[in-house]
């Protein structure tokens, strides 16, 4: 296989990886722009096995979207919608409750909560859905509320994102999602979600929850109308911010889903660029330590080929996926955990069940 790597003009950078050296912009570069996919997997695979060997992680989930109500308004999403649309919802504190009762008997233990920015819930109200999940299930990890919302939050409470932190914390937030990073380029985001924060906000909020002890992920929205250094980018952006904090647990390239959006004329993305996002990712953000294969998004196959191709963790049952869903997705809205431990085993991976945290609860062998 190293022939063919050389063969396929890929020697220096095997040579990098294999000395576990960084590698530069120009490699990021070649590796998106070559379509050798077989190549791409190899070399994202030595980094894949050097970091996690074999293991592969998923977590027992469950996700809940409180508010659909949205002031952004992003055009890759369809998901948000205004406040007198006749699809716009809020849930009560009650209902949040309800949500995460109504799973008591599944050995859930994290929920995995977002929703848009809406225009005039008040600040307390994001504290009692916090306190009100930990009253039903005190063992839950609560990953919530992506960095644009934490921004809206803190404008709410005229607190700095710091103390809202703080507050929210107290109220039980265990970390945050990776949601909201979109492509961090201001051309991308001018034209395709002008309301939300900057990138450099993005990741400002990001490095004070890490300096504070709060673990985050990051996410990247491709497929759509950002260019290869772009995307590259916003990796180096991420790769920098993990250099001086080290708080992101993992990164998960989410593939754009066109489907009533306000960029429906595009096409889904495909196969290769699904998994090459996987590859480069893994290859490039070194010092990430996992790289998720988001099943919801690329569906539970491709998913399980990305383990051969960077990925080492499958997200989890999740349980009620609504954001993708509302943008076309056809894969299912949960997936039972034998379902992932059969798609790890026979990818020839150990699934691993983690908490939010990385703590393995239990391996499959
Ligand atoms: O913030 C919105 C993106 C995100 C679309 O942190 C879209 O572990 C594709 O962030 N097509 C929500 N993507 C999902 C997310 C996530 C999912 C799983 C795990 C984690 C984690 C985070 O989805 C949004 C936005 O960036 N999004 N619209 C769309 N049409």
């Amino acid at each position: 296989m190293e022939n063919y790597i050389h063969n396929a003009g890929f020697g220096r950078i095997l040579e990098k990886v294999k000395a576990e050296e960084r590698l530069g912009f120009d490699e990021g570069r070649q590796l998106y722009n070559s379509n050798d996919i077989l190549a791409l997997g190899y070399l994202a695979n030595i980094v894949r096995n050097r970091l996690n060997g074999d293991n592969t992680y998923f977590i027992y989930n469950q996700h809940i979207n409180y508010s659909n109500i949205c002031t952004n308004l992003c055009k890759f999403c369809a998901f948000g919608r205004e406040k007198d649309s006749e699809l716009a919802y809020e849930m009560s504190v009650e209902q949040v409750q309800q949500k995460v009762r109504d799973r008591l008997d599944e050995p859930i233990t994290e929920v995995h909560m977002v929703g848009g920015i809406h225009p005039d819930l008040p600040f307390e109200y994001y504290l009692e859905i916090l306190r009100g999940i930990k009253e039903v299930r005190p063992a839950l990890h609560i990953q919530a509320f992506t960095c644009v919302e934490i921004a809206h939050l803190a404008k709410l409470a005229g607190k700095s994102v710091e103390e809202t932190l703080g507050l929210l914390i107290e109220a039980g937030l265990g970390s945050l999602p990776g949601g909201g990073a979109e492509v961090f380029s201001p051309r991308i985001r001018q034209l395709t979600c002008e309301k939300k924060i900057s990138g450099m906000e993005w990741l400002e909020i990001s490095k004070i929850a890490h300096k504070m002890g709060l673990h985050t992920n990051a996410t990247m929205l491709y497929g759509h109308i950002e260019t290869v250094d772009e995307r590259l980018q916003h990796l180096q952006a991420l790769r920098e911010t993990q250099d001086e904090t080290n708080g992101f647990l993992a990164f998960i390239p989410l593939s754009f889903h066109p489907k009533n959006t306000a960029m429906s004329d595009l096409s889904r993305t495909t196969g290769i660029d699904d998994l090459k996002n996987v590859a480069v990712a893994r290859l490039f953000l070194d010092n990430f330590p996992h790289i998720k294969a988001y099943w919801v998004m690329i569906g539970p196959q491709m998913a399980q080929i990305a383990l051969a191709f960077g990925a080492d963790d499958m997200d989890g049952t999740v349980k009620e996926e609504v954001i993708t869903h509302m943008a076309g997705a056809e894969t299912d809205q949960a997936i039972g955990s034998a379902t992932l431990v059969r798609l790890i085993k026979e990818a020839g991976r150990v699934p691993v069940q983690r908490d939010t945290l990385y703590k393995v609860i239990e391996v499959h062998r």
